[in-house]
């Protein structure tokens, strides 16, 4: 039975990963962080299953990860634990940098440390925040980096230092440069998911309006769940390369937008320009979507659009699985029946308190 270590296996791309690894009959250990609240969603279903282990390491605690890596002893590596917020790492570049760019030196010199630099193969958590300020449409491995922000700077460093370790002491291990992915697990603070979400709300009359930043800015966004499959693909290979992962299909965030709210019904046009942009619901004439400079980058990234030839040729993935529009439907879908199950507890709490004050239950 092979044995892989997942760091941030609590994240979208973790709690996937680690069902794929046990489907294919790992023995899955993922790292975890203390936190004051339990917070573990995403993987909550995994827990109790037997070959399912989780372990307390933190990225910026180089004694943590050692620990971890000498008790596991992996045979595969999955790094993807990070700040994975672009936006973040503008007010907190220190820790950023600690965890996405030192974090990575620490996994390696773990696994050279434990001695098993001659059989853990190790994946990292690459992204095409590193094309930055594009230089080339689409991006494929030969396209100059040019990073543009503090989180993009940190994983051009983990980049780097992966290449390092692979030529200076011929490890196994790899990049995956991945384009955006995303899912009914994203993080609520990513576009995609702020969208699919505030579309269910606003469809069951729970929110009045969605506020969102770059209208115009362009990704080729991907599902989670196809991708976590070619960071597999990635450490089964022959050779130790890198590999840019994406639909090789490009949307602005409008776009998104739009899809999404017409999956709950609602046809939205978009008027004006720049912050005065609004987009509006063509049947009642009521603004739904807005700009809010809050959420403007000092430095964005709007250009993104990968190319898979690649990924498709060598490893054998199809990038175009899961179309955009059925992942646009699938994370409305999944919020319209979270925020139904939401309005169902309401509704119950409030009968309850009701009856309590009507003495209808004691
Ligand atoms: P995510 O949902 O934000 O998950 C990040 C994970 O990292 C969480 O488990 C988090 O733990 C953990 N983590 C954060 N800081 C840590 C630290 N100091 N020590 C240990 N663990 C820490 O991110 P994701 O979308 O799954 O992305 C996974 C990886 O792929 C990240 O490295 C990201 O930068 C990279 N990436 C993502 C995309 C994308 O579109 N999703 C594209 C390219 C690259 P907590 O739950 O405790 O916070
Ligand atoms: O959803 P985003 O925050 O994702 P971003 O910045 O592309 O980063 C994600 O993908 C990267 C891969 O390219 C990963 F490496 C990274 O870890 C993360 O998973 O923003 C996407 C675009 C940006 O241009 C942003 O300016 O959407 C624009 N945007 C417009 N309004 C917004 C908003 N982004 C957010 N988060 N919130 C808004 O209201």
């Amino acid at each position: 039975m092979k044995r892989a270590l997942i760091t941030g296996v609590t994240g979208q791309d973790g709690s996937f990963l680690a069902e794929l690894l046990l489907e294919k009959g790992y023995d899955v250990h993922g790292t975890i962080r203390r936190s004051s609240v339990d917070f573990r969603e995403r993987i909550a279903h995994l827990e109790g299953h037997s070959n399912f282990h989780l372990h307390y390491a933190d990225l910026g605690d180089s004694m943590s990860i050692i620990q971890v890596v000498k008790k596991v002893a992996p045979d595969e590596i999955y790094n993807l634990a990070a700040q994975s917020h672009v936006q973040v790492s503008f007010d907190s570049p220190e820790f950023t940098c600690d965890v996405d760019a030192t974090g990575v030196l620490r996994v390696l010199e773990a696994v050279r440390q434990c001695d098993l630099q001659d059989k853990c193969r190790i994946y990292q958590a690459s992204t095409s925040e590193l094309y930055g300020k594009v230089e080339e449409v689409p991006q494929n491995e030969n396209t100059p980096f040019h990073p543009y922000s503090p989180y993009a700077v940190a994983k051009q460093y983990g980049f780097w230092i992966v290449k390092e370790y692979r030529e200076a002491y011929g490890m196994f291990c790899c990049s995956g440069i991945l384009f955006n992915h995303e899912s009914e697990r994203r993080g609520e603070t990513f576009v995609t998911r702020k969208i699919t979400l505030a579309a269910a709300r606003i469809a069951q009359g729970k929110q009045d309006k969605l506020y969102l930043g770059n209208l115009g800015s362009l990704r080729d966004w991907g599902y989670a769940k196809d991708y976590v499959e070619c960071m597999w693909l990635i450490l089964q290979n022959d050779k130790p390369e890198d590999f840019v992962i994406a639909t090789g299909e490009q949307h602005s965030v409008r776009e998104f937008c739009q899809l999404a709210f017409r999956r709950v019904g609602i046809e939205l046009r978009f008027e004006g320009e720049g912050e005065d942009e609004k987009g509006i619901d063509t049947a009642t004439g009521k603004v739904l979507v807005e700009v809010s400079p809050d959420f403007y980058r000092p430095t964005d990234v709007v250009n993104l659009w990968g190319d898979p030839t690649k990924a498709r040729k060598e490893l054998g993935w199809n990038p175009q699985k899961t179309s955009f529009e059925q992942l646009v439907n699938l994370m409305v879908d999944a919020d319209m029946a979270k925020v139904a199950a939401e309005r169902a507890s309401e509704h119950v709490k409030m009968n309850l308190a009701e009856y309590l004050e009507k003495g209808i239950v004691k």
